[in-house]
């Protein structure tokens, strides 16, 4: 690796010895929870929280004993999100809390005799050099050459001080990296985002059809309680995968279908559907645009046509059509969610939302209800500046139809390469791993070594953390107050995060941090409270609600106020779209010069020797950042390689041997991973869990165990509708023998 400006600090270097251990008596807790021994409760005290494990923000009670130390956490029963029951993920929470590799204190990169270091500075310190270092870039370039990358609750708060700033170059991983398509595609086609938590009315559906969506071991709570209360029921599931997934181990179909030819599938689907006057004809004549075009546009598209392409053959093609027919309107085509696979993923989205308009189903009871959202006052501040571009006018009328920030293109703005007088030079980073969350690591570290300054916000030492000028540790989500949770449900609803411990060692929570820093840039009268409960105590007054009643309620659901949860018969409805129609033939599409039907178009193929990589989650862990909580490590301390029992023999490998992969860029892994030889997946593919092979030192329980499959997606297929990064065009081929590698200083 060529030397930079920025070295990669493993934190290590600065040695954290000696500092607080694990909190013995959790640990023994925890232990007698999960043992089912019983305890005396009356001797807890609970407080409200939403879970931050994953985005699904669950809302619960964190339990803490007499002496204050966090015990347990458990599912609110009156929480939409997960009806009184956390997954395995939520349960091991208090593991961020309790682990011991957490970050304790600001640091500071310093060069100390020509070596690069990370220093602990008081909170004082960190706020003076970033506030200098962000008026410099305010003169020098202008405020909005400042952005932020979030994720997560804390970095609303950052958002607002970048408004306040002056900036609007904010941007999350959960767009271009995530469902991004699937929220363009749906828009042109019924005028309505799907958002989070999908509106899929899965406890009413009879036939629900997955295409690469693992519901169960993607554990978005739930979801997968309604999703086994249907089976109970009898629901009759269609799983596309080429992986043998948990959904597809429980459906009356698995169509282990060739991967990246998903549209040619989806067509064919039309096809039986139209040609065997099986779509919901009422519906179509009422609602639809463009029916003959979409009739004229799969005529060709038959079974037999698609059975060449996919593999799946013909006459499964026509019965799983056919069940889905049977069903509708109660059929449910999930929208998925990491949907940016192989570049043309809005038309394959597109392709998923026209095959529910053709069952009928947006709207309709078992497909998708009309959600609501509770609506929460913002705590008054004075009016944000206005500012002179923004990342839309970077891209100058590229990925037209993106609605909301791209943030790969926030590294194109911030890379060397940019020509351009829009240019990014510093970076905010609030909970998310650049580093294996946007795909070519090696750009996204070019970008990074042409800042003038970058600021990790952080509770763990992750990858990113290496590369930042400072490093300011958050306190987790049990130690803090966070905005209103407030989401879009069957019915609207709202709750709160109140801190069940005091923030361990010197971490600090976001809102703390941000009032602090405005301070410093002289922002405060932006943040005009002293406490992050009067804001809330404030916006739930205007409700006629107040935070001491959160405190005893931790959710409160509301009356719908506008449409019906479903279509009534017949009723009259407009749609979101330019005709005010739910558009099989896309206008938006049209007018931005892409095509207003979808098409199948082939993809590469892996070469001789190469399987294409694919990946996914585990239900215990979330993205990277479980897998050093120590509750969830150990339920799984590493991903293992799927490899068909076939490709093992050929290739002389058997289960749990170590090897290591290389690309097709020639990017070798890190770590060995071991393999799992097993029927479930194909030959043309091998799959391992999104999160591991962690590269920090720090991090010791993680730590190179096991292999990261972000650092093998070099190979990016951007979706030119709305810049979206397909990373399932990658190729890895096995190494057996341990590679030499150029050791990463
Ligand atoms: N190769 C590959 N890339 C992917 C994916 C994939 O499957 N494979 N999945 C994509 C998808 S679907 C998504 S949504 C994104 C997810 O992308 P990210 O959200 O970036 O994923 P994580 O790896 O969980 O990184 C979260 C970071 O937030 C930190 N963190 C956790 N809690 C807090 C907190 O309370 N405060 C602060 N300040 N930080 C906190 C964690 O320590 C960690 O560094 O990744 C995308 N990128
Ligand atoms: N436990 C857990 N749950 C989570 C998360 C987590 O980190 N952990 N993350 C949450 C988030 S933010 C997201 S976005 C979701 C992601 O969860 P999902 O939307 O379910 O998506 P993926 O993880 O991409 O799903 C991968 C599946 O797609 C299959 N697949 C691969 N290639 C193809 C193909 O060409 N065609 C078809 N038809 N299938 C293919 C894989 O074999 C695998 O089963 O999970 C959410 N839920
Ligand atoms: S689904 Fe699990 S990890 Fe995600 S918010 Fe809910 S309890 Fe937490
Ligand atoms: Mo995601």
């Amino acid at each position: 690796m060529s030397k930079s400006r920025r070295d990669f600090i493993k934190i290590s270097a600065l040695g954290f010895g000696g500092l607080v251990l694990a909190n013995p008596i959790l640990n023994t807790m925890i232990g007698q929870v999960q043992a089912g021994e019983p305890m005396d409760a009356s001797q807890f005290k609970r407080v409200p929280t939403y879970c931050e494990v994953c985005f699904w923000k669950c809302a619960g009670w964190v339990h803490t004993d007499e002496k204050g130390e966090l015990w347990k956490i458990e599912g609110n029963e009156d929480d939409p999100h997960c009806k009184g029951r956390f997954c395995p993920r939520g349960t091991g929470g208090i593991g961020m809390y309790n682990d011991e590799d957490r970050l304790k204190s600001p640091l500071m990169r310093v060069e100390i005799d020509g070596k690069q270091t990370f220093k602990e500075v008081s909170w004082d310190k960190a706020f003076r050099f970033i506030a200098d270092k962000m008026n410099q870039i305010s003169e020098e370039h202008g405020p909005e050459s400042m952005a932020l990358f979030k994720h997560g609750s804390g970095g609303a708060h950052f958002g607002k001080l970048f408004k306040a700033f002056g900036s609007r170059n904010i941007t999350a991983p959960s767009y271009a990296q995530c469902r991004g398509p699937r929220e363009v595609g749906f828009h042109a086609t019924f005028g309505a985002n799907i958002n989070s938590p999908e509106p899929v009315d899965l406890e009413n559906t009879k036939c629900l059809v997955l295409i690469g969506n693992h519901i169960g071991e993607n554990m978005h709570n739930s979801h997968v309680q309604e999703m086994s209360k249907a089976i109970d029921k009898g629901l009759k599931i269609i799983t596309v995968d080429p992986r043998l997934s948990t959904a597809a181990s429980k459906s009356k179909h698995w169509l282990p279908i060739k991967p990246a030819t998903d549209i040619a599938l989806l067509l064919a689907w039309m096809h039986v559907l139209i040609t065997e006057k099986l779509y919901d004809k009422a519906y179509i004549d009422q609602y639809a645009y463009g029916f003959e075009d979409l009739e004229a546009h799969v005529a060709d598209k038959t079974p037999e046509w698609a059975e060449k392409i996919t593999t799946i053959k013909a006459d499964v093609i026509r019965e799983t059509a056919r069940e889905m027919a049977f069903n509708a309107p109660a059929t449910l085509i999930h929208p998925g969610r990491h949907v940016t696979w192989y570049g043309d993923d809005t038309q394959r989205l597109r392709a998923m939302a026209i095959l529910n308009a053709l069952l009928g189903s947006w709207g309709r009871k078992g497909g998708f209800y009309f959600p609501e959202t509770a609506k929460v006052p913002s705590f008054p501040h004075p009016a944000f500046p206005s500012v002179s571009w923004t990342w839309k006018d970077y891209l100058d009328g590229k990925y037209a139809l993106a609605g909301s920030s791209i943030a790969n293109v926030f590294v194109d703005a911030t890379h060397p390469d940019n020509t351009t007088d829009k240019k990014i030079k510093g970076w905010f980073v609030v909970g998310t791993n650049l580093i294996s969350t946007i795909p070519d690591t090696k750009r996204t570290l070019e970008a990074i070594d042409n800042l003038d300054l970058f600021v990790v916000v952080d509770t763990m030492p992750m990858e990113i953390t290496g590369y930042a000028d400072i490093i300011l540790p958050e306190c987790t989500y049990l130690e803090r107050y966070d905005d209103i949770r407030v989401s879009p449900n069957r019915e609207p609803n709202i709750a709160v995060r109140m801190p069940a411990a005091k923030p361990k060692y010197l971490t600090k929570p976001s809102d703390w941090i941000v009032r602090k820093l405005a301070d410093k840039l002289k922002l405060s009268s932006y943040f005009n409270y002293k406490s992050y409960s009067e804001v809330l105590d404030w916006q739930l007054k205007q409700m006629g609600h107040s935070l001491a009643e959160m405190q005893e309620k931790g959710v409160i659901k509301f009356e719908r106020k506008h449409e019906n949860l479903y279509l009534e018969e017949g009723e009259e409805y407009e749609f979101g779209t330019p005709t005010g129609m739910i558009e099989l033939y896309s206008t938006d599409l049209e007018m931005e010069g892409f095509d207003p039907l979808p098409n199948y178009t082939p993809h590469p193929e892996p070469p001789a020797g190469y399987f294409r990589l694919n990946y996914g989650r585990a239900p215990m862990h979330t993205f990277g950042r479980t897998a050093n909580n120590p509750n969830l490590n150990e339920l799984m301390s590493e991903n293992k390689l799927w490899v068909n029992p076939k490709i093992a023999m050929a290739a002389g490998i058997v289960n749990d041997q170590e090897i290591w992969l290389e690309n097709q860029d020639g990017i070798k892994s890190e770590f060995p991973i071991k393999v799992r030889v097993t029927e479930r997946i194909g030959m043309d593919n091998v799959y391992m869990v999104h999160g591991f092979g962690k590269s920090n030192k720090k991090l010791q329980r993680s730590n190179g165990r096991g292999i990261s499959d972000s650092q093998l997606v070099t190979n990016v297929m951007v979706d030119p509708v709305m810049g979206g990064t397909g990373m399932r065009g990658n190729f890895v081929k096995f190494i057996i023998d341990k590679p030499e590698r150029e050791e990463i200083s």
